[in-house]
């Protein structure tokens, strides 16, 4: 059989490469709790106001309007755009007054799921409350993020990252003709007979 220490070794010979490639993120949260800002920011754009009018989706990035977690017919299409990306980020300004999210929603996603609490830098933060709301709804893996000033947006994008390391097609099929394909064809001597 083929091994993957195999595909190791074959790769450090032959003509492979490393790609480093971004998962999509989708982000929900209710109207002005700073998703669009933030999309600008992990996209390095100059930061502008404008109100999210539908859903727009980017090379690796879904932002929806706020609309769509504040009104249950809308949040069905949630379900649509978590399973176009590769994790969901789930929201929360640190100046909510209150939390959107019921607790332990996440398992219905069937994507990753991050919580993201938006706006530290601003005067009426409380970081705290906005933390432990998303481990309420059930996120495990919480980022804490200013727009503003930068702060905490490369852990997102770390996050995001995966290398890819790509064989070239030759490589694959001649592992599997001299390899696996002639073993399979190796008939015990009992066939023979
Ligand atoms: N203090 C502070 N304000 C922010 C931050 N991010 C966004 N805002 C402000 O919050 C408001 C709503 O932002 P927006 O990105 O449009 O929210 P969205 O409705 O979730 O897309 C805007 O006035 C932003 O300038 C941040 O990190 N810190
Ligand atoms: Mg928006």
């Amino acid at each position: 059989m083929l091994q993957a220490s195999d595909i190791t070794e074959y790769a450090d010979l032959t003509e492979t490469n490393t790609e480093l490639d971004m998962r999509r993120l989708v982000l929900v949260g209710r109207s002005e709790c700073g998703k669009t800002t933030l999309k600008q920011v992990l996209r390095g754009e100059k930061i502008t106001y404008e109100k999210t009018q539908y859903v727009s989706q980017y090379d690796v990035l879904i932002d929806m309007p706020g609309e769509y977690a504040e009104n249950l017919d809308l949040a069905h299409a949630i379900a649509l755009y978590t399973s176009e990306s590769d994790v969901v980020g789930v929201c929360i300004s640190a100046t909510e007054p209150y939390s959107l999210y019921p607790p332990n929603v996440t398992p219905y996603a069937n994507r990753d799921i991050v919580g993201i609490v938006t706006k530290i830098d601003h005067w009426a933060a409380d970081v705290a409350q906005a933390t432990r709301w998303l481990e309420l709804t059930g996120c495990k893996k919480i980022f804490h993020v200013s727009s503003y000033t930068g702060q905490g947006v490369d852990d997102i994008i770390d996050f995001l990252k995966i290398k890819h390391t790509k064989h070239k097609v030759g490589y694959v099929m001649d592992k599997i003709h001299n390899e696996d394909f002639n073993r399979l064809c190796d008939l015990p001597s009992y066939f023979l007979e």
